[in-house]
């Protein structure tokens, strides 16, 4: 049996919705973050050194990483389905987003998430105006640069087809969804970019979508 080690509002919502896609059993254990620090509680360290989710096991193998366990549960279980057919251009783009998501995606979200914390956050009087400026100065030199530029990019892409491998939904659509949401909740993806809005707006129309957010609770990235 499938168990997904469920962090609540985190990146084991898109397993679970790949499991619903793929009609397969599954258990959930579920994890709650710090409402302080947001972080995971201690207990998931209990199931992989990182500590972090998603995390699933199956038949006594443990597997962290979205993107790894995306890849898996598809190759093992997926009997073909979500998974463009080898040595096609639709499989090449699969293997891309797939990666792009963790890769290239995240990592400016992160750094906004992080830099409005610290631009933000609770500090003395004093210290504000010199966390501000920094975080100021790294956000509008580095940190929006590059998001603009990753969303034109993607705008683009799905200018040219329906879904991110081509124009069947797969796995890789799922392993996008995360910074998309992640965009929209924190660096101000809007209808200024309407294809990546479709996108958003057909994903959550899917069953499998919705029956993964019933079980997994609430989900909104900020
Ligand atoms: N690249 C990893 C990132 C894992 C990750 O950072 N997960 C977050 C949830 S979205 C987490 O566990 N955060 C809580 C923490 O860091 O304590 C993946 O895709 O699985």
């Amino acid at each position: 049996m499938i168990t997904v080690h469920h962090l609540n509002n985190s990146r084991s919502q898109r397993v679970l919705w790949l499991l619903e896609e793929l009609e397969l059993p599954y258990e959930i254990k579920r994890y709650q973050r710090d409402p302080r620090t947001m972080l995971a509680p201690p207990e998931l360290l209990a199931v992989h050194p990182l500590g972090k989710s998603p995390v699933i096991t199956d038949n006594g193998m443990t597997l962290a990483e979205s993107g790894a366990i995306i890849e898996y549960l598809v190759e093992r279980y997926g009997q073909g389905r979500l998974i463009p057919p080898p040595g096609t251009p639709e499989r090449l783009r699969y293997t891309y987003w797939m990666h792009f998501a963790e890769g290239s995606a995240m990592p400016p979200l992160l750094l906004k998430l992080i830099f409005d914390r610290i631009a933000n956050g609770p500090m003395p009087f004093f210290a504000r105006p010199i966390a501000r400026g920094i975080a100021g100065n790294v956000t509008g030199l580095i940190i929006t640069p590059n998001l603009k530029r990753q969303l034109d990019y993607m705008e683009s892409e799905l200018a040219q087809r329906e879904w991110f491998a081509g124009d069947e939904f797969t796995a890789a659509d799922i392993q996008m969804s995360f910074p998309l949401e992640a965009a929209r909740g924190r660096a101000g993806l809007d209808a200024s970019r309407p294809e990546l809005m479709l996108f958003l707006e057909r994903i959550h129309a899917r069953p499998a979508y919705q029956r993964a957010l019933a079980k997994g609770g609430p989900f909104k990235l900020g």
